[in-house]
């Protein structure tokens, strides 16, 4: 099969981690490097031996023959780029958080379905192997119905010094981690109705929030709590990046508990299994469990893709995190936001 042709837009941090993870799969090849500042994009160009490098978009998307876009950009610039390449009904993929805001979200994903243009959101953190475990072990019933969880995402980890923007962003913590630990809770127990959030600020050299505390009605009638914090420093069980999730169920408890253990607990005992993420030479040690899961992330998207090259032509399956189905997931993070302003819970659409 002939892999399907790409361009990376955006060679900050994250983009070494995502070009390594899209070398696993045979099915894509990045052919060309984009960033506004051409010296970082050539450097990992260098390093993956790729030639074709832009400081332009448009110029990239007028020059390369491409199938999709990868875009890893900062969020200010998704919605244009997202726009420059459905103009040209080349399919996108784009980093969470999707937009700036909830408007310019919606906006994005009108204008790639008018378009045709297959619109995906990278949103990683359901495909870690401990998130993939639990929610096995929830499917399969080991403890009955869920009617309360709790998903922590609490760290002390120095955040900054790696992603030194997220300190300038107004909204901080709810944009950045919320958005992957919102989509968890839909991932594991479904839509919620309503949401209410508290943020506060404890770093005092940063612009946002870094402590946010919410609670999410589900449709089901699930209660559940997020906790985040970039705050309290050192902790004793410092689990950066791990999300820790305890779910109470009407027959037993789950746990994700530090080092990808996961302790499923019923009346006959607790069972206690690790779910450690494959091992890639590729990936930062610190940052194990979210790097391994860009790969099955990126393999379902692939697989979602059209092979034809035209478009709205179907790829072989359905991929998760479609553009509609992070909207859902951007809809709680605005939601929180909105709540906080106003001290009351919002609802949210069916
Ligand atoms: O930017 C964030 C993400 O997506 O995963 C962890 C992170 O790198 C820092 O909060």
């Amino acid at each position: 099969m002939k892999p399907l042709r790409f361009a990376l837009v955006g060679t900050g941090f994250w983009s070494r981690y995502q070009l390594a993870a899209w070398r696993e799969l045979p099915g894509a090849e990045c052919v060309a490097l984009c960033n506004r500042t051409r010296l970082k994009a050539e450097a990992l160009g260098r390093e993956f031996g790729i030639t074709a490098i832009y400081d332009d978009s448009e110029e990239l998307l007028a020059r390369e023959k491409l199938d999709f876009v990868d875009i890893v950009t900062d969020v200010a610039t998704h919605a244009p780029l997202t726009r420059l390449a459905a103009a040209r009904q080349i399919a996108v993929i784009c980093q969470k958080p999707m937009a700036t805001t909830l408007r310019e979200a919606e906006a994005m994903v009108r204008f790639t379905r008018e378009r045709n243009a297959p619109f995906f959101v990278h949103e990683n953190f359901r495909w870690q192997a401990p998130i993939r475990a639990l929610a096995a072990e929830l499917k399969r019933g080991a403890i009955g119905r869920p009617f309360r969880a709790r998903i922590d995402f609490v760290s002390g980890f120095p955040v900054f010094e790696n992603q030194p923007f997220l300190a300038g962003l107004e909204q901080f913590i709810i944009t950045d981690v919320g958005s992957h630990t919102l989509d968890l809770a839909r991932f594991l127990f479904g839509e919620a109705r309503s949401i209410y959030c508290r943020t506060q600020r404890v770093h005092k050299n940063i612009k946002g929030e870094d402590v946010a505390t919410i609670i999410l009605e589900m449709h089901n009638g699930m209660h559940v709590t997020v906790n985040l914090a970039y705050a309290a420093n050192p902790l004793e069980r410092e689990a950066f990046p791990e999300t820790l999730i305890f779910v109470e169920g009407e027959t037993g408890s789950a746990e994700l508990s530090p080092g990808c253990v996961l302790r499923t607990t019923t009346k006959r005992g607790t069972l206690v299994h690790r779910a450690p993420p494959p091992f890639y030479a590729w990936a930062d040690p610190r940052y194990a469990v979210v790097h391994a899961s860009i790969v099955p992330c990126n393999a379902n998207l692939l697989a979602a893709l059209p092979r034809d090259g035209t478009a709205p032509a179907k790829g072989t399956a359905v991929a998760e995190t479609t553009g509609d189905d992070n909207l859902r997931t951007v809809r709680l993070v605005f939601g929180a936001y909105a709540s906080a302003a106003s001290g009351k819970p919002v609802s949210l659409p069916e």
